[in-house]
């Protein structure tokens, strides 16, 4: 069979490549050899064909006049975005040659790698990347931007990331959306819901900022930031004191929820009610339509532990399914994360044993002290799938970093990004549909591989080709060096340790474009939790020092500035992604800044006037949007907005890099701010 690459016209099966939790399936459109329409692909069993816009118009971005096209470097000064063409050839001699200098001279920990999932692509993210700075002995980076307090958390109470099987969401009655803005970003979650609301089941949304997820529940919970622990423990109060636990199944199923029962005492709903600013006839209200609804689902999102306690809320909201036994009841249970049933082999296609010595771990969140203040210093950073100028937290020394004369950077990517403003020198990538990768989602439960759809584009290789050419470049000979993407995916599902991946292979991906995992309902069964069961009460958090019980702790209260400032994502980019395209920015229409008319009115400021927002990290200039979508104290903005020279945009220039409770997160909700009108 002819590859589709080599096909100039016809329908080609595809994936999504986004850090997204839907990870549809796609249908590409091919004309004369170019993309002229992507489409979902009904066959796909969870996304069925719906896709968002913002994948739809992807074929602009492919044929962006602004996507690099030749490896470039730096002629101007760092920032000042002036570059000139260079050869593939002249590009990784002079990344070799400089970096065999500096292992000579400073050791290869002077070296840091800095990527995140621009691609999902398992060998493209974590795979020939990996493996070569493991030889090369680089210092090594913590993906902790994302999920990680949150991942941690949750894994405390349910052993992994398991949860529901979305496909059985649609038998849920009650539907609770906590601290996700699922519209945006989990749209296929909204369908089924919906789906599941068609047959009579009530949508409950807990959020800060009632953004469209809350302008579609049945019912707005409006919650002050970093309180929802508190939230979580007045309704586990209530469901005791009202005996709408569910006593056999915490018999049989979980550890400590005895010491649960007491320590829960201390929530009633008026102290609940002081901490989260829910009115206490609210949380009675949720409490007894949560204790008398069977099956009931909580989508956990991201929201709430891109906080200073986002372990800990997490940890908390992830043992209440356990009260009423909801794990017992098809589409009952929590989503926070369900990567642990798809794992695949990571130590076949990572290699960590190609590392000779012990290496120092440098947390992502933390990129711009690393950049300033390490010491063994680090003198080259080399940038991939990510675009740190504009997502990691604390911008202004991100770019101070940045900025050093003599920190050598190699940015990789299809644009010229702002990090990449700042390179040394440039690599174009090629995107997903040139590529082959092996796919799977964070949510639902499906394997899929990416087979190239177009040949590349112009110069631009992949993450693998350029991390094999490195390779070369280094004189690294190991054989792992010269695996295809073929043998990489087959190394990654030969897993025997993880049945949910047994029989599926490369072969059978190829041939059927996605495979459903063999997922098992949790329980009855073992958790991978030290007990084997959910765990109310936990050992392991206590040897760590930390409560055992689910507990509410405050935000961090260094910070003595009025607002607390919610930097959220938006509908029309992906992170920064489509920041830099013309129709998505129109869309989105300005960067606005939601705050309470009660506020507004003190401060003097009207809706649609520019207001200037800042603390002693940094500053903005945005658009108030005044009227009644958040609380009082709390202001919310939405997007990674492209930094346009001039203009105060950079709304992570504000963001704390102070790090979660747990797993090294980032903080990016719980930073404070002061507000003036312009
Ligand atoms: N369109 C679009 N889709 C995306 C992304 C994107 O940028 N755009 N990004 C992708 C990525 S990488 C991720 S990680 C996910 C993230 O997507 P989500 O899981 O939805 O997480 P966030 O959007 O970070 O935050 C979700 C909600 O949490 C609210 N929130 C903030 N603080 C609190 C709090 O203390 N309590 C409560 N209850 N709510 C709070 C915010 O107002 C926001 O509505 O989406 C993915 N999908
Ligand atoms: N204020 C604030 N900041 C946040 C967040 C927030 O909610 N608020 N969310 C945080 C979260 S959850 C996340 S996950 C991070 C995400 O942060 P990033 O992972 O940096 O996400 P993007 O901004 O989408 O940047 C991805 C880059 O990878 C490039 N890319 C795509 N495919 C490839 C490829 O195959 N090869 C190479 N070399 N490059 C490729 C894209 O062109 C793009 O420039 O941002 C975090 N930052
Ligand atoms: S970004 Fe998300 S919703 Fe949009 S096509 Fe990709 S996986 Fe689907
Ligand atoms: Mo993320």
């Amino acid at each position: 069979m002819r590859a589709a690459s080599e096909m100039t016209t016809g329908v080609f099966p595809s994936v999504c490549s986004l850090d997204c939790p839907d990870q549809c399936g796609l249908l590409i459109h091919k004309e004369d050899g170019k993309i002229v329409k992507i489409d979902g692909d009904p066959a796909h069993p969870v996304t069925k064909g719906k896709i968002c816009n913002k994948v739809r118009h992807m074929a602009e971005r492919i044929y962006d006049a602004e996507r690099l096209q030749y490896p470039l470097k730096r002629i101007g000064k760092k920032g000042e975005n002036r570059f000139e063409r260079i050869s593939w050839e002249e590009a990784m001699d002079t990344i070799s040659s400089k970096w065999k200098t500096l292992i000579t001279a400073e050791g290869a920990e002077s070296i840091l790698p800095y990527s995140f999932y621009g691609n999902m692509g398992r060998i493209g993210t974590e795979g020939m990347d990996r493996r070569f700075f493991n030889r090369l002995g680089a210092s090594r980076l913590q993906y902790t931007i994302c999920e990680a307090a949150g991942t941690e958390g949750y894994k405390y109470t349910m052993g992994g990331s398991f949860g529901t099987d979305p496909e059985d969401t649609v038998h849920a009655k009650l539907h609770i959306f906590w601290g996700i803005n699922a519209v945006s970003t989990n749209m296929h979650q909204v369908v089924l819901s919906e789906q599941a609301r068609k047959d009579g089941a009530q949508i409950v949304v807990i959020d800060v900022h009632k953004n469209q997820t809350g302008r579609w529940a049945d019912w707005f919970i409006p919650i002050k930031p970093g309180t929802d622990a508190a939230l979580a423990l007045g309704l586990m109060h209530i469901l005791f004191a009202e005996n709408m636990v569910d006593e056999a199944f915490l018999q049989q199923y979980t550890v400590g929820h005895e010491e649960l029962r007491q320590h829960v005492r201390q929530y009633d709903p008026e102290t609940v009610s002081s901490i989260t600013g829910v009115p206490a006839a609210d949380i009675y209200r949720l409490a007894r339509l949560y204790g008398r609804t069977n099956p009931s689902f909580i989508r956990i999102g991201n929201g709430i532990q891109h906080h200073d306690n986002g372990g800990m809320c997490v940890r908390t909201i992830a043992c209440l399914p356990a009260l009423t036994g909801q794990w017992m009841h098809q589409g009952g249970g929590a989503i926070k994360g369900n990567g642990s049933y798809v794992e695949h082999n990571t130590a076949a296609l990572q290699r960590p044993d190609l590392r000779q010595e012990h290496t120092r771990y440098i947390n992502m969140n933390l990129l711009g002290s690393a950049l300033l203040e390490l010491d063994p210093p680090i003198r080259s950073l080399y940038v991939y799938n990510s675009n740190p100028a504009l997502v990691a937290p604390n911008a202004g020394k991100v770019r101070q970093g940045l900025e050093r004369e003599d920190l050598f950077t190699i940015v990789h990517d299809l644009f010229l990004t702002e990090t990449a403003r700042y390179a040394d020198i440039v690599l174009p990538a090629t995107s997903s549909f040139e590529n082959t990768d092996l796919y799977h989602s964070y949510w639902h439960h499906y394997v899929q591989i990416q087979q190239p759809v177009i040949a590349p584009y112009a110069e631009s290789k992949s993450n693998v080709e350029v991390f094999r050419l490195l390779a070369q470049a280094m004189g690294f000979e190991e054989p792992a060096f010269q695996d295809t993407e073929a043998d990489m995916i087959r190394q990654a599902l030969d897993y025997p340790s993880n049945p949910n991946m047994a029989g599926i292979t490369y072969e059978r991906l190829a041939e059927e474009q996605f495979v459903k995992a063999n997922t098992q309902p949790l329980l009855p069964g073992k958790l991978r939790t030290p007990s084997g069961k959910i765990e109310l009460y936990s050992k392991s958090m206590e040897r760590r020092g930390y409560p055992p019980l689910p507990t509410y702790t405050p935000l961090s209260e260094n910070e003595d500035l009025p607002f607390l400032f919610i930097p959220a994502p938006n509908h029309n980019f992906l992170n920064s992604t489509f920041s830099n395209n013309g129709k998505h920015v129109r869309m989105e229409k300005k960067q606005r800044l939601h705050m309470n008319a009660a506020d507004a009115s003190i401060l003097g400021i009207t809706d649609g006037k520019d207001v200037r927002v800042w603390n002693a990290r940094g500053e903005c200039v945005l658009e108030a949007a005044v009227g009644e979508d958040v609380l009082p104290g709390v202001v919310v903005s939405q997007g990674l907005w492209a930094d346009s020279p001039g203009s105060k945009n950079v709304v992570n220039a504000l963001t704390p890099d102070r790090i979660a409770d747990m797993g090294g997160g980032a903080t990016f909700f719980s930073g404070r701010v002061q507000i003036e009108k312009v």
